[in-house]
């Protein structure tokens, strides 16, 4: 039985060397990229996040630990992939002004892409203009929004409304995500639709296409 923990205890512990080996070992094994993702790696990161909360881990722990996640990740990336590339459509995926997180958000656009989808992935801290000009230079027909913090969602909705304002609104379906944000928050702010994970965000940015 392949000790999924020890790859969460090597996060918390700052340790990439040793998260990158159990995960490389966990493949030569023969464990699911999938289950070393959520059993080990975001399993790991969610008692990380416990930790900050309770301010026992500090933001620059925090970031070493989200690097050796990220690392990790890309190890997992290509195995992650759905291998579907009968879908179409142009995405333009980031994360919210004001929210820096990106890891959660990197992964969904990793499972659009591997669905078929063109992505461009415009990183964190991305203001609704800049979505708008963003849609338009690429022609995109989907939006992706990602939000980790409770005082970043608001930011969505301003998105949503830019999008409205610069008159394309009918031509792009709008998905949010993010630990915070709920189907009700989506339906509230007027986007398309809301996906908890990067799995449910590629099959529903397909079906809302
Ligand atoms: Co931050 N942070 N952080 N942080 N951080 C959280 C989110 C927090 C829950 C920790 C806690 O207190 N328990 C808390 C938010 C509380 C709240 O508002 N509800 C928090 C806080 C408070 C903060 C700061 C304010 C701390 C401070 O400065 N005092 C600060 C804010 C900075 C800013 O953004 N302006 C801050 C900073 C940071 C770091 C920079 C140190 C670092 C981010 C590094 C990086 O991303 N490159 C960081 C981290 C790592 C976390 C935790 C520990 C882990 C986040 C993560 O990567 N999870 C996090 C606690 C936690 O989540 N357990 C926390 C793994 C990732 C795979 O999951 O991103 O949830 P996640 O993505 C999931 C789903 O949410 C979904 O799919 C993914 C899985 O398949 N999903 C989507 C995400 N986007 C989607 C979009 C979709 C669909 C699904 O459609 C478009």
């Amino acid at each position: 039985m392949f000790d999924f923990k020890a790859i969460g205890d090597a996060l918390i512990a700052c340790d990439e060397d040793k998260v990158l080996g159990l995960v490389k070992s966990g493949l030569d094994q023969g464990v699911a990229a999938k289950d070393l993702l959520s059993r080990g790696l975001i399993a790991g990161m969610d008692v990380v996040g416990e930790r900050m909360e309770k301010e026992e881990m500090f933001i620059p722990e925090v970031l070493v630990a989200a690097k050796a996640m990220s690392a990790a990740v890309q190890i997992l990336k290509p195995l992650l992939a759905e291998g579907d590339t009968g879908a179409q459509g142009r995405v333009v995926i980031g994360t919210v002004k004001g929210d820096l997180h990106d890891i959660g958000k990197n992964l969904v656009a990793m499972m659009l892409e591997s669905a078929g989808l063109e992505v461009y992935n415009i990183g964190v801290d991305v203001a609704p203009d800049k979505f708008v000009s963003e849609l338009k230079a690429r022609n995109a027909n989907i939006l992706a929004l990602s939000a980790l913090l409770t005082t970043t969602m608001p930011m969505m909705k301003e998105t949503v409304a830019a999008v409205a304002k610069a008159g394309i609104r009918d031509k792009v379906r709008i998905l949010v995500g993010g630990a915070p944000v709920t189907q009700a928050y989506a339906k509230e702010i007027g986007a398309d639709g809301y996906a908890p994970d990067a799995g449910s965000a590629s099959k529903l940015a397909k079906s809302l296409m």
